[in-house]
């Protein structure tokens, strides 16, 4: 299943609709501005894949949106990834890691549908493995979210746990773009919802809270969540800027104190670029327009950027 070691699919999604908070959606043009793809291609080496273009995706937006079930802007989440998830299976299937730019969380529903289809479909029904680095859990049902925020739910359509038959949200969703709970992996949490943590608990997922990290460090960390995966299995990394500190990353919309230092984060990508199995990437929820002064802005959109490129094998001597 191993993706083409140079090609990199790239979607930029300019989309906040997952959330309440303006500016997430400004996010792909700020990392881009700070030189993310030109590190990508020039200092790391890859082809990159791509249209050029920030995707706002006003075309497929509704005029109205009224709440469904709980749901915030429900028909608007599900077009935008429904179409994301089309876009990124496009790269997947051609043997591309697929590299998307949020956007707030929401957005993980399209990509990591996109990446599993393909993933199935290229290795005889093989499944993904994903690791979810937040400090949310983000796996509401709409049943149990309090926010109604689309943003706290992915995992939860992402792994059937929530479903829907309407076609226009959620409906669209098909078995082999879903993902199993028990190839899911958590890290870095630690603001998780009651109905989250009975969750978790009741179909065992595994997850290393901040608390995980504290006691056994995070080299050791890595080692168990990749042990969990097992070796040879394609894995999807998803990971919200807000795992990090926010004395590091504060701008993002729902900032936790007690959270990853950068070299715990870029650990974190590391360990997963080593593994050689990565097949698909999402850097989601920087909102440039949160997060006090520019210095915090910038710092932010420089962490962003370190991720992504650890987990694309800069670090490699
Ligand atoms: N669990 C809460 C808060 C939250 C989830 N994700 C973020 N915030 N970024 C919710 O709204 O579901
Ligand atoms: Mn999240
Ligand atoms: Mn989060």
């Amino acid at each position: 299943f191993l993706p083409t070691a140079n090609d990199l699919g790239v979607v930029s999604v300019g989309f906040s609709g997952g959330q309440c908070k303006l500016g997430v959606d400004a996010a792909p043009s700020a990392l881009i501005e700070a030189g993310l793809l030109n590190q990508l291609s020039t200092d790391l080496g890859f082809t990159l894949h791509y249209d050029h273009t920030i995707h706002y995706y006003r075309d497929i937006l509704p005029t109205e949106d009224p709440d469904h079930r709980n749901m915030k802007r429900p028909i608007a989440v599900s077009a935008v990834t429904q179409r994301l998830s089309e876009q990124v299976y496009e790269h997947a299937s051609q043997g591309r890691c697929v590299l998307t730019l949020g956007g707030d969380h929401s957005v993980a529903i399209g990509s990591i549908a996109g990446v599993a289809r393909a993933v199935r479909e290229r290795h005889a029904g093989r499944e993904l493995a994903v690791i979810w680095v937040d400090a949310h859990a983000d796996i509401n049902t709409p049943e149990t979210s309090n926010s109604g925020n689309i943003h706290g739910m992915p995992v939860a359509f992402l792994t059937g746990l929530a479903r829907s038959d309407h076609p226009s949200i959620f409906g669209w969703l098909q078995p082999d773009q879903l993902i199993s709970l028990k190839k899911l992996v958590y890290i870095g949490l630690r603001d998780v919802d009651i109905g989250e943590k009975r969750t978790l608990r009741e179909h065992g997922v595994k997850a290393f809270s901040m608390h995980d990290i504290d006691k056994h460090g995070i080299g050791k960390v890595m080692e168990m969540a990749l042990g969990h995966i097992g070796a040879d299995t394609p894995i999807h990394l998803s990971f919200d800027v807000d795992a990090l500190d926010p004395l590091i990353a504060p701008s993002t919309g729902t900032p936790v104190r007690g959270g990853l230092t950068l070299r715990e984060g870029d650990y974190i990508c590391e360990s997963v670029h080593e593994t050689g199995s990565l097949v698909g990437l999402d850097l989601v929820e920087v909102n440039p327009s949160l997060g006090g002064d520019s210095v915090g802005v910038r710092e932010t959109v420089r962490a962003g950027c370190s991720l992504v490129r650890c987990a694309l094998g800069e670090s490699l001597l």
